[in-house]
């Protein structure tokens, strides 16, 4: 028992110090780190993409061919959805989706629940690049 106390204690010992070492050495890391955190922590290109009645927060929305990305849709007013031609993308009144295009070109972003009147003026465009 007493043995397996002293190997306790000699191994937080020895993680205490490397963790010590460790936290000096990473120290001038993190504070220059930190202008990259925001990035670094929703992970990919997040595309936000709002709908209210009966329009989309922007016209255009840009992304990377071949590269991750991902649609964050929020209906903030109205209940809205989003489909994307071509794309597998379905999502209706808040929700999230990861997907990376291949092919470069426009791709026709569209409401995709009746939501009124104006429903049809309910389209913007996700050009990959
Ligand atoms: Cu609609």
């Amino acid at each position: 028992m007493k043995k397996k106390w002293g190997l306790l204690v000699s191994a937080v010992a020895v993680s205490a110090m490397l963790m010590t070492a460790c936290g000096g050495e990473t120290n001038n890391q993190a504070a220059s780190g930190n202008e990259a955190a925001p990035a670094a922590a929703s992970s990919g290109t997040q595309v936000n993409i709002e709908a209210s009645n009966w329009k989309f927060n922007q016209d255009t929305f840009e992304v990377k061919a071949g590269e991750e990305f991902t649609i964050n849709f929020k209906s903030t007013e109205g209940f809205h959805g989003i489909g994307i031609e071509g794309l597998d993308v379905d999502l209706q009144k808040d929700g999230s989706k990861t997907l990376k295009v291949d092919e470069p070109g426009e791709y026709k972003i569209f409401c995709n629940i009746i939501c009124g009147p104006d429903h049809g003026k309910m389209v913007a465009t996700l050009v990959v690049k």
